[in-house]
């Protein structure tokens, strides 16, 4: 009868199937069904195993009997077939495999992780583990510049090694934007704006946290020099919130007075 997984103790079984038949082959565990007891024994397949063959070396592996499988000297001092299946016997270090070697590299993390001779070979990689391969470089944050005005939100982050932008998506470096819904409102916008920003609702078109308005004078023609009086204005009495549209007076010089020439609607503007 061959010895499968199935009839092996569930803890031997757990070893051979986790790629920990290495441990197995050198250290066999008590419990393994030997050819002593029946459960094992020579079936032609896997050569023939002597059940009652006494061996001096417990707990070493003796060869392979085939591809798949490792004759060992069990703990009680008889000799056992361990199956490797699926992976092979390796005659030369006398243990199970513990992987395929035909198997490609994964990635673990930032580790590449292979089948180096029969052995699982973990490496980690100076860089990052693309695809089972390490790739030469530092995986930087790129934040999605949604609105697309060159700067991104902290919102949204993708680890890669390049630009990971696509043409429906674009990604960047720069973290510094207030509102990724408005393309009006980044750091360093110099206009100013008598409506509100999309996601935010309030003025902050420049990023800085502040609501800068652009009018921010009354008119008092009467008290301007008449040099200096024409094409200037201001707010008739008070300086309106960002958005308010009140009155607006224009100086113009009358004589050597400068005094008020008209009055219009203005809505201030802000960043
Ligand atoms: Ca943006
Ligand atoms: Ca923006
Ligand atoms: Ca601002």
């Amino acid at each position: 009868m061959r010895l499968t997984q199935t009839k092996l103790p569930m803890t031997l079984a757990y070893l051979v199937m986790s790629g920990m038949a290495l441990n197995a082959c050198t250290q066999p565990n008590p419990g393994f069904v030997s050819a002593k007891d029946g459960s094992a024994g020579g079936d032609g397949a896997t050569g023939d195993v002597d059940a009652s063959a006494i061996c001096n070396a417990a707990n070493r592996a003796i060869s392979c009997l085939d591809e798949n499988t490792l004759l060992i000297c069990d703990q009680a001092g008889h000799q056992a077939k361990i199956d490797c299946a699926p992976f092979g016997c390796d005659q030369t270090a006398l243990r199970c495999e513990e992987c395929d070697p035909g198997d490609p590299a994964v990635c673990d993390g930032d580790q590449r992780v292979s089948c180096e001779n029969g052995r699982k070979v973990k490496t980690k990689c100076a860089g990052s583990c693309e695809q089972g391969i390490c790739v030469e470089c530092k995986k930087r944050t790129f934040f999605l510049d949604g609105d697309e005005d060159g700067y991104g939100t902290r919102n949204v982050t993708v680890e890669a090694c390049a630009d990971p932008s696509t043409s429906s998506e674009s990604y960047v470096e720069d973290a510094s934007d207030c509102d990724d819904t408005d393309d009006e409102a980044f750091p360093g916008q110099t206009n100013f704006f008598s409506r509100k920003t999309n996601l935010n609702g309030d003025f902050d078109f420049n990023c800085d946290g502040k609501e800068e308005k652009r009018y921010d004078e009354l008119a008092n023609c009467g008290s301007r020099p008449a040099n200096a009086c024409d094409g200037t204005g201001g707010w008739t009495y008070r300086v309106p919130d960002c958005g308010v549209r009140v009155q607006w007076v224009t100086c113009r010089r009358f004589g050597g007075n400068c005094g008020q020439a008209s009055l219009s609607l203005v809505r201030q503007i802000c960043r």
